[in-house]
């Protein structure tokens, strides 16, 4: 394996030689996956099929490269929201798959489910053996564990072994190709439905600065300084004493202040299980040298209001609206948000200005804050008639520009694909209310080549509205470079996220109410901290918790010495 530092310096150099490769966070990731959406209808799967194409039509398919597979007999995927949720454009549903296998001369067979039920429907269709082909599940890694060790599922590897571009994905983004590779077999059992790199950075308010005459804090004795004057100094100006520095739903929104000190907290800023990319292992980091300073430097803003003093309660809409309300001052949260967060804030203080920083530096001046990279899993089912023609096209297909684009907005008589350019345009559907572009078929998430942060995606015609994409994009993507030109940001590949650990199934409930009391005890002065991790201590070593890092670092081959 190579080094850290090679691996991380191999990882730039690729961002930064394909240009801003990276992804914004779309309806992507697991946890959203996972959301309820709009209630759907009770009706069965629906399936249809696509007429095969006739014969003398004019195709851009993809070539077949030499020596290469040949096309499925047709292509089966199984995703949810295909064209809005199941009961939703029957027609589009169907043209969409008639005009693909038509232009792309692989006849596609999409099968979707009501989202509001869609992994209970898609696991009863595997198991009555109803649907095959590729099926997008919900993450994370253990759902695909799980449908591995049920038995209906086939590893990727020898399937991929002679395709073109898996070889180049292996090379350009090995987390890509890795990120379904299970450690304790080591074989691919899915394919990501994307693959897009996302991360929380700081939101500040700039006016509040500039009022202030600050600066911009990089060090966590700035943003002490910052958090300070936000909360004593009028920064808003109209002679009251209504703000505070940060704000924050429990610890989700303050892990730069344990990145800064080395001690980051789990992949949901809750819990202090977590994989550490230097030891290459689980720890808790609540046992962390730094872990008492960072408890000390909250306790410190805590209790002198420059915190939130509902931190421990804020739900996370109550955690937005206190930003968008011009209450409070920063928050840590999706890149890009608080740049969004921006004009909501204006309706209320027109003169509002936000600035996102990748992160601040405390006792770790280098890789502190993480950004990962992930897509909830394609399976391959096992009932599947031509597995390697199934999904050697299914990936050619992602390579092909314009089959990827189609896959994820539908077929230019919808959208107005300026490939040359870059730039899509998506036509305004006359049947939405707010001038929204016509339901896409979604079958696809970003990936680092093909993605919102690097073409142009717009609703509509009007020009103003590039030129705003453009300027909006380059914001957002200069924070993503500066965290990487300055080494603050390094990739921590999602399959890393959680532990694989049946125990962490059973009592991450328990841990998850251990990790909170001790860190309220601590940061509230309810305990010393001292106090309060070595009650956590207790009480971890009585719910089971060594079981958790045991299982997790024999999962990745390794072992920690840390006994609770
Ligand atoms: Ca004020």
């Amino acid at each position: 394996m190579l080094s850290k530092s090679t691996k991380l310096c191999k990882v730039i150099a690729i961002v930064v030689s394909v240009l801003f490769v990276v992804a914004l966070f779309g309806g992507c990731t697991p946890k959203e996956s996972g959301d309820k959406g709009t209630p759907g209808t009770t009706s069965p799967g629906q399936t249809a099929t696509a007429t095969p194409t006739s014969g003398g039509q004019q195709t851009t398919a993809p070539a077949e490269p030499a020596g290469g597979v040949a096309k499925p007999d047709v292509l089966e995927i199984t995703r949810e929201m295909y064209f809005g949720d199941v009961s939703d454009n029957p027609d589009l549903k169907k043209e969409f798959m008639e005009e693909f296998s038509k232009k792309f001369g692989i006849n596609l067979k999409v099968n979707y489910y009501p989202k509001n039920e869609y992994m209970e429907k898609v696991n009863l269709a595997i198991t009555a053996g109803e649907i095959t082909g590729l099926v997008n599940i919900y993450g994370p890694a253990s759902n695909v564990v799980k449908k591995r060790d049920d038995g209906v599922i086939l590893p990727l590897d020898d399937l991929l072994a002679d395709n073109e571009v898996w070889k180049k994905w292996q090379k350009e983004y090995p987390t890509l190709t890795e990120l379904y590779k299970l450690p304790d077999d080591n074989q691919t059992w899915a394919v990501a439905h994307g693959f897009a790199f996302n991360f929380f950075d700081r939101a500040i308010r700039k006016d509040w600065l500039d009022n202030l005459g600050l600066p911009v804090p990089e060090t966590l004795e700035d943003l002490y300084v910052m958090a300070k004057a936000f909360t004593e100094n009028d920064p808003d100006g109209d002679g009251q004493k209504n703000t505070f520095g940060l704000v924050s739903s429990g610890t989700w929104n303050l892990q730069d202040i344990f990145y800064a000190h080395g001690c980051r907290l789990d992949n949901v800023g809750g819990g202090t299980i977590t994989f550490d990319m230097e030891k290459m292992a689980w720890v808790d980091n609540m046992f962390h040298p730094e872990m008492p300073n960072a408890l000390a430097y909250l306790k410190d803003l805590y209790l002198n209001g420059y915190l939130d003093p509902e931190v421990f309660v804020n739900t996370g809409a109550k955690m937005r609206e206190k930003f968008y309300n011009g209450i409070a001052g920063s928050w840590f949260y999706w890149w890009n948000n608080g740049y969004s967060a921006e004009n909501t804030i204006r309706q209320i203080h027109p003169d509002a200005a936000i600035i996102e920083i990748p992160a601040i530096t405390g006792p770790k001046t280098k890789n502190v804050n993480q950004y990962a990279a992930n897509g909830t899993p394609f399976i391959l089912l096992k009932n599947t008639k031509q597995p390697k023609e199934t999904v050697h096209w299914y990936v050619n297909l992602l390579d092909n520009e314009e089959a990827y684009w189609w896959f994820r907005y539908g077929t230019d008589r919808y959208n107005e694909y300026d490939l040359a350019n870059k730039t899509i345009k998506r036509k305004v559907d006359p049947e939405s209310a707010v001038g929204g572009g016509y339901a896409s078929p979604g079958l696809i998430g970003d990936f680092p080549w093909y993605t919102s942060n690097n073409y142009i995606i717009v609703t509509g015609d009007d020009p103003a509205l590039i030129e705003d994409y453009k300027f909006k994009l380059d914001r957002k993507m200069k924070v993503f470079e500066d965290g990487l030109s300055k080494g603050l940001l390094y990739e921590q590949p999602f399959r890393y996220d959680a532990p694989i650990s049946e125990t962490y199934s059973a009592i991450s409930a328990d841990i998850s109410k251990a990790v909170k009391e001790c860190l309220f005890d601590a940061v509230t002065g309810n305990k010393t901290i001292e106090e309060a991790i070595s009650t956590y201590r207790a009480t971890m070593k009585a719910i089971g918790a060594q079981k958790v890092l045991d299982e997790a670092n024999k999962s990745v081959g390794t072992s920690d010495n840390f006994k609770y």
